[in-house]
């Protein structure tokens, strides 16, 4: 087997260069995760950074879980999969599949050319398919687990979002503010930000990747906590603002890049 070195630890797509960007949009790609070999702060914090690309900032965001007053619970927790989730976007365009399922040839300038992508994915999936639900197969369950961050309060959640696809998308979510931990240079290598923004809808370029920390925290705007009106499970929506990408064949939501998150309980219930 072929020895490579590791980049420094991060999210990463790889595809298919043949024809771009036609075998990748086609559906050969797919996330390459690196775990970095020193990811801690220097306060003891983990995270999933080189130490080396660590920036005050994002150091700063890591040290804040569990110990800040506005972020009671835990730190971020290393190497467990309900607290590092990945969030890989694509489109399809089912009249270029078509064409290409019935032996047609398509460059990759045509492709572009012609792109008008009727179903948006996560992970593979759309729409109903991204969430869990009480109809849900069992047989459907782990992907869609594997895609909706679930936890209780104070169990911040990191979420690998990229866009492998055409189609610039704008990722909305309801219920907390996300913080936008890293970008990629246009050389591809993941860098930490230096301002760390708050985001509750955030850009996705084609083949952006950005890693994001749902903190899980009290919902800002909430009168009463733990709500009393509204029991827990708290269910909150992501949907993306790219209206085609909610509205695709005539659709509210089917096809769409759309999916919950769920905060189980309160920080006392630990
Ligand atoms: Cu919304």
């Amino acid at each position: 087997m072929p020895d490579f070195v590791a980049p420094v630890g991060g999210s990463y797509l790889y595809h298919d260069p043949y024809e771009p960007p036609l075998n990748r949009i086609l559906g050969l790609h797919g996330a390459f995760i690196v775990d970095p070999a020193l990811g801690t702060t220097v306060a003891g914090s983990a995270t999933p950074f080189s130490r080396a690309m660590h920036t005050p900032q994002i150091a700063a965001v890591f040290d804040a879980f569990g110990r800040h007053p506005r972020f009671p619970g835990e730190r971020w927790k290393a190497g467990d999969p309900a607290r590092d989730k990945l969030w890989l976007f694509s489109q399809t365009d089912s009249a270029i599949n078509a064409r290409v399922a019935a032996g047609y040839r398509i460059s990759g300038q045509a492709l572009i050319d012609a792109f008008l992508p009727d179903y948006f994915h996560i992970n593979g999936l759309s729409g109903f398919d991204t969430a869990v639900h009480d109809t849900t197969a069992s047989v459907d369950r782990a992907a869609a687990q594997a895609i909706e961050p679930v936890g209780k309060q104070g169990q911040p959640t990191l979420l690998r979002v990229m866009n492998a696809g055409l189609c610039t998308h704008s990722a909305h979510i309801h219920g907390n503010h996300l913080f936008e931990c890293t970008e990629a240079d246009a050389s591809g290598v993941p860098y930490c930000e230096t301002n760390v923004y708050e985001r509750d809808v955030w850009v996705m370029r084609p083949m952006d990747r950005k890693d994001m920390i749902l903190p899980f925290e009290r919902p800002p705007d909430v009168p009463v906590w733990p709500p009393r009106e509204e029991p827990f499970p708290l269910k909150y929506v992501m949907h993306c603002h790219t209206e085609m990408s909610q509205t695709a064949g005539g659709g509210n939501y089917p096809q769409g890049l759309v999916t919950h998150w769920t905060m189980t309980s309160p920080i006392y219930a630990f």
